[in-house]
């Protein structure tokens, strides 16, 4: 069973990647360590990489400060961030090509936003305005970015992952063979049925699917220890026959490298892989709860502080000479007054037109549908 608070094996590529299948889902991929120094030699990183990485994370943790302050303020109705989650997110979304797609669950906009979802269309599709693709159809915090093929998320859990691997089986018909699908899900997610459905037509068809399950150790009030009885959740896999991954998921380096030799895989025809990016949820499940009410925050503590993603990741840049001291406040500061503007411009637009309603509901608007629309002017 998957404990709160989880120390890493702190094994490099070698270590880890030449162990089999289920000693990669017992184990914990690890490049940086918790006090920002590297586990292993990282012969692909360089300063522009692990800048556009810690950017990435502080523009998601910067932005959802934002929102809950604006929900709390009864601007917006609803909001989930990802404080604590900002590497899995970041590492993983670097990971995926122009042409892959993503199918998303709750945490993920940031993948949405680092494929080239703006900040104004994100924000538009929390108001629910007349700038939101959705033309205000979807809760806050679903958004969607056709131009990314950042595909909308459906709030019922797990049903995501069929979603994912069946735009990986269209890609696999259509021959397709350099992209794949990104999956995500939650650990909760893999408790569904929709889950086990998924995985095992991923594995049955190879499909080119990277599914994604960020493990932040709840599922609102439920812990990973009323979860599952299997001693890791990327142990769940092995019985599909999809070769899983657990990967420490504050580690962004570790997710990038990771995610990305899965998704290598799949797009060179070698299948599905399960990965497991543990981390955790320090922040509530949403604004509309209270997480200290059923666990203990110390906990919460300790993966804010000692484990947080963005402190390990600012002081490897630190130490490389790679961000200054002081640069990164500066960086949010400069983040936070983006974020502020598009707030501003996005609050400024009203909502969709009333007529709007009827629109994409069938290719041609049926005579009741004509008379509804009709009775509505
Ligand atoms: C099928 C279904 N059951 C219950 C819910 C209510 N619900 C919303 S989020 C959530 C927990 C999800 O936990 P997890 O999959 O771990 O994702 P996390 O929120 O931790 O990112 C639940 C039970 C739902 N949306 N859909
Ligand atoms: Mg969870």
């Amino acid at each position: 069973m998957v404990a709160p608070v989880m120390t890493s094996t702190g094994a490099g590529p070698e270590l880890y990647f030449d162990g089999d299948d289920e000693s990669r889902a017992r184990g914990l991929y690890q490049l940086l360590r918790e006090d920002g120094a590297l586990v292993a030699e990282v012969p692909w990183l360089d300063r522009a990489l692990a800048r556009r990485l810690y950017d990435g994370m502080l523009t998601i943790r910067v932005t959802d400060t934002r929102m809950m302050a604006l929900q709390r303020q009864g601007r917006i109705g609803f909001y989930g961030g990802a404080e604590g989650q900002e590497a899995a997110v970041v590492g993983s979304a670097a990971a995926s090509l122009p042409d892959d797609w993503v199918i998303p669950a709750l945490r993920e906009w940031g993948v949405g936003h680092f494929r080239g979802m703006t900040l104004d269309s994100f924000i538009a599709q929390i108001f629910g305005n007349a700038a939101d693709p959705s033309k205000g159809r979807q809760m806050p915090c679903h958004p969607c970015d056709r131009a990314s093929n950042y595909v909308v998320m459906s709030s019922c859990v797990s049903t995501q992952i069929p979603h994912a691997v069946g735009v990986a089986m269209g890609m696999k018909i259509l021959g397709h063979d350099d992209r794949c699908a990104f999956g995500y899900m939650g650990d909760g997610g893999t408790s569904e049925g929709d889950f086990h459905v998924a995985i095992n037509f991923a594995g049955v068809t190879r499909a080119p699917v990277v599914l994604i399950c960020q493990n932040n150790q709840w599922a609102i009030s439920t812990p990973g220890m009323g979860q599952t009885a299997a001693d890791t959740i990327a142990l769940k896999a092995l019985g599909y026959g999809v070769p899983p991954m657990r990967v420490d998921g504050n580690d962004v380096l570790a997710v990038f490298d990771a995610t990305s030799r899965a998704a290598a895989r799949a797009r060179s025809g070698g299948g599905p892989t399960f990965m497991e990016l543990l981390t955790y949820r320090v922040s509530a499940h949403s604004s509309s709860d209270d997480p200290t009410r059923y666990r203990d925050e110390s906990v919460t503590e300790v993966w804010k502080t000692r484990k947080d993603p963005l402190r390990r990741m600012r002081t490897l840049l630190e130490q490389h000479g790679w961000l200054a001291p002081g640069e990164s406040d500066e960086l949010a500061a400069t983040i936070e007054a983006r974020v502020r503007e598009a707030i501003t411009r996005q609050e400024q637009i009203g909502p969709p037109p009333k007529a709007s309603l009827f629109e994409d509901v069938f290719e041609s608007p049926t005579w009741l549908l004509d008379e509804q629309a009709r009775e509505t002017r």
